[in-house]
């Protein structure tokens, strides 16, 4: 498979509606699973072809069937292959690789990466972000199980109050409640770290990740915090994946596969925890149950990210339940609870804590090490002196035996 067949260059054509361009496997799999309208037409810039001469198009290609392993390393090309990427600069690009990107932008002035130390909650608008996290905040900022939340400033502080205060009300906050940047430091285990809040948005995270448009707006914003996530949880709102809008459920999938791709490839971002949420839960527990259970779920929705990660650790959560309001709408019910919503965080932290105590323990490790051969090479050299010191003693007596030896010859003679 070339780095050619796995850019992102199809187009899909729908009831009128143009998307992508998506990689032709990431197609092949949303067609086999009936994401894409069997009447849909797909280009790669010629002609306009039906998804069934597409798929035998692409069946002729296939040499043989490929297994996951590859087709991870396939995934990794794909954005690499993408033009001009900084992101190739990561651990897994070589050092010649870094000089011959002569087009890098987004790495740090120095070749120290910047550290990571935040947690970035990412999420398309409306999954639910805003209020799962006026939610945690209102269980954290008085400190719950040696974990405290604190906002960034008072008018954060009051706007997440608010949010959940509304809430308790049985009302909807506003939209305009917590459209700010929403950013509060988490406490835990004697570290504070940053937490910030990206609305997702498929476009942006193309500007970003693939075509690296650093001038796009949003998009500085964006690859900054993702260069500097310590742990990342992706909030998925279920029954918009599950739903009718395939360009957003496509979106979902694909633009969480670029920006994970982004933190693996990027120093430091192999060991980033990276965890599934599924918001909502109260409302829409079934959707998971119709396809066997949150792995069915994300297995049938998240094709791509699924191949990326391997393993997706999956929360389900629920900030508040629901009943029918008079108007027939869903609200908030006042004796709502909170359901997991501090488990995805806990879990997170609990595994920085522990890359972190691993990398420390192999830096003393590696320092023992180093002493120890310090410490041979000193005992060595010292051995070295001491037989200079016995063959030159050694010398000298035999010469001086000799010389006796000799003179008692000549002596007697
Ligand atoms: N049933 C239910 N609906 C929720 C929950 N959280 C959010 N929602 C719904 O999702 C909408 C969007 O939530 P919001 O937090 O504003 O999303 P954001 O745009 O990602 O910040 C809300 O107006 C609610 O209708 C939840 O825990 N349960
Ligand atoms: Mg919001």
């Amino acid at each position: 498979v070339s780095p050619k067949d796995i850019a992102a260059k199809w187009y899909v054509s729908s009831e009128g509606q143009r998307y992508g361009p998506y990689p032709s496997h990431i197609l092949t799999e949303w067609i086999a699973i009936g994401r894409i309208a069997a009447d849909a037409l797909v280009s790669d810039g010629s002609e306009w072809i039906t998804v069934s001469q597409f798929m035998q198009q692409q069946a002729k290609a296939a040499v043989a069937p490929r297994p996951e392993e590859l087709e991870l390393e396939v995934i990794e090309d794909t954005v690499a292959s993408d033009g001009p990427s900084s992101h190739r600069v990561g651990s897994k690009a070589s050092a010649a690789e870094a000089v011959a990107g002569a087009s890098v932008t987004t790495m740090p002035p120095d070749d120290s990466p910047p550290e990571r130390d935040r947690i970035v909650v990412i999420g398309r608008r409306q999954s639910g972000k805003t209020i799962y996290l006026a939610t945690l905040y209102a269980k954290l900022w008085k400190s719950l199980n040696g974990m405290t939340a604190k906002a960034v400033s008072g008018e954060v502080h009051r706007q997440l109050i608010g949010v959940h205060q509304t809430l308790q009300a049985g009302r909807w906050p506003a939209a305009t409640l917590g459209t700010s940047q929403i950013e509060m430091d988490i406490e835990h285990a004697g570290r504070k770290r940053l937490m910030v809040t990206l609305d997702f948005a498929g476009e942006l995270f193309r500007k970003a990740f693939v075509e690296e448009q650093a001038d796009f707006p949003g998009v500085k914003e964006l690859t900054e915090h993702i260069d500097r996530a310590a742990s990342v949880l992706l909030l998925v709102d279920p029954s918009v994946v599950a739903g009718m809008d395939h360009e957003a459920a496509m979106d979902d999938d694909f633009g969480l596969v670029q920006a994970v791709q982004r933190i693996r490839n990027w120093p430091g971002g192999e060991s980033v925890p990276i965890v599934l949420v599924l918001t909502k839960m109260d409302q829409y527990q079934h959707l998971l149950d119709q396809v066997g259970g949150s792995k069915g779920f994300v297995r049938k929705y998240f094709p791509a990210l699924v191949r990326l990660m391997k393993h997706i650790p999956i929360f389900q959560v629920s900030a508040v339940q629901t009943d029918k309001g008079n108007d027939g709408t869903v609200i908030p019910r006042l004796d709502s609870q909170s359901v997991n919503i501090d488990t995805p965080l806990r879990f997170c932290l609990d595994l920085i804590d522990k890359t972190q105590e691993n990398a420390e323990q192999q830096r003393l490790e590696e320092q023992r090490i180093a002493y120890e051969r310090q410490q041979e090479e000193a005992e060595r050299a010292r051995e070295r002196r001491q037989n200079r010191i016995l063959i030159v003693v050694l010398t000298a007596i035999l010469i001086i035996g000799a010389a006796v030896v000799a003179l008692i010859i000549i002596y007697k003679v």
